[in-house]
């Protein structure tokens, strides 16, 4: 069930709104908080959520992960999940081809297995984690966010990951790291569009220093309980819930911190298009459309009515004040 706060806006539960961990984890307790009279919008919004849960399908084709429940601040949207089969199927992943169908045809070639991510730059600790060293660094937390594309689709989509700012404290970042870096694989060998120039590789994206702290910010390496499937960037991605879907690089190998702003792979093609931010912001258009709406993967055809954008994709009580006086529609 979803609490419909309009015909397009949902409401989102704020932190104060979930209920303490201890009373719904002890049936007593909670009767005892019932009968308080207490319990009210707080246990209406905690059975949403238990019912969200329930309603995450397990596809069981790859790789089950054990998951926790997120306690993260807006990690758990209300909306309705988008069904595995779409999310898999309906993909932006350039190194195997430019159609959405293309990742889901081509990315069986991807060998994710060994995979190592390197960590270097301005830390203390530079380091090589293998794949499976850097999965146990945080307990995999489910978390169920919006992903929006620059092209005005959207779905939602049940994450498995941790915040990044857990690897980053591990490495110790210097003073002067003032940005982070993401550069993914580029394998002519088993990537066949690697060698086209639709974008200059490898794929590299960046975040500032607070955007890659802030808990939101996953380093995801699955969804709906499992591994991610290679077309939606295994085995490891970033997810970044309030900006552009192309900021939440796939199949990452490196990570490096650096006190100049990094360069981007769809900033290089397009400067004037695609700006560092790229945060979600219906008020600013794509020079070639507008983003004051989307469309619902799975979910609103071709001809319904299109959704309304949220300001930074929904999350704006969560990362808004990361942007307080920067102009965003100059730094977009
Ligand atoms: N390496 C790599 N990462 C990428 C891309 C890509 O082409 N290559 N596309 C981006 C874009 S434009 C989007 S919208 C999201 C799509 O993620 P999804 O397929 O899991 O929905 O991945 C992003 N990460
Ligand atoms: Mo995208």
């Amino acid at each position: 069930m979803l609490i419909r706060t309009g015909r397009d806006g949902f409401q989102h539960p704020q932190s104060s709104e979930i209920t303490p961990r201890a009373v719904y984890e002890d049936r007593r307790n909670l009767l005892k908080w019932m009968a308080t009279g207490a319990a009210g919008a707080a246990l209406a919004t905690w059975a949403q959520r238990e019912a969200l849960a329930q309603q995450v399908q397990r596809p069981g084709k790859l790789a089950q992960l054990a998951v926790v429940r997120s306690t993260v601040p807006g990690a758990v949207t209300m909306e309705k999940v988008t069904e595995y089969k779409d999310a898999s199927t309906y993909n932006n992943f350039y190194e195997f081809g430019t159609d959405k169908s293309d990742p889901a045809k081509n990315a069986h070639t991807l060998k994710t297995n060994p995979w190592t991510v390197e960590v270097d730059g301005l830390v203390k600790k530079p380091a090589k984690y293998a794949l499976e060293d850097l999965m146990k660094m945080g307990a995999q937390e489910e978390r169920i966010y919006r992903l929006r594309c620059v092209e005005g689709w959207s779905m939602v989509v049940p994450w498995v990951g941790f915040s990044l700012s857990k690897l980053v404290e591990k490495v110790e970042p210097l003073g002067n790291a003032k940005y982070v870096e993401f550069l993914t694989l580029a394998d002519k060998a088993t990537m066949p569009f690697v060698g086209s120039r639709v974008l200059d590789w490898p794929y590299a994206e960046g975040l500032r220093m607070d955007e890659a702290m802030h808990p939101l910010t996953l380093l995801t390496f699955g969804m709906y309980g499992e591994v991610l499937p290679n077309q939606n960037g295994a085995p490891v991605r970033l997810v970044v819930p309030w900006k552009y879907g192309f900021k939440s690089a796939k199949s990452i190998v490196k990570i490096r911190f650096t006190e100049q702003m990094p360069k981007t792979a769809w900033n290089k093609a397009a400067a004037n298009e695609y700006g560092f931010y790229s945060n979600v912001n219906p008020e600013v258009d794509h020079p070639r459309w507008s983003q004051a709406t989307e469309r619902r993967i799975g979910e609103d055809g071709l001809f319904a009515k299109k959704r309304k954008t949220l300001m930074f994709n929904g999350y704006e009580a969560q990362v808004g004040q990361m942007y307080a006086g920067l102009d965003l529609k100059k730094n977009f």
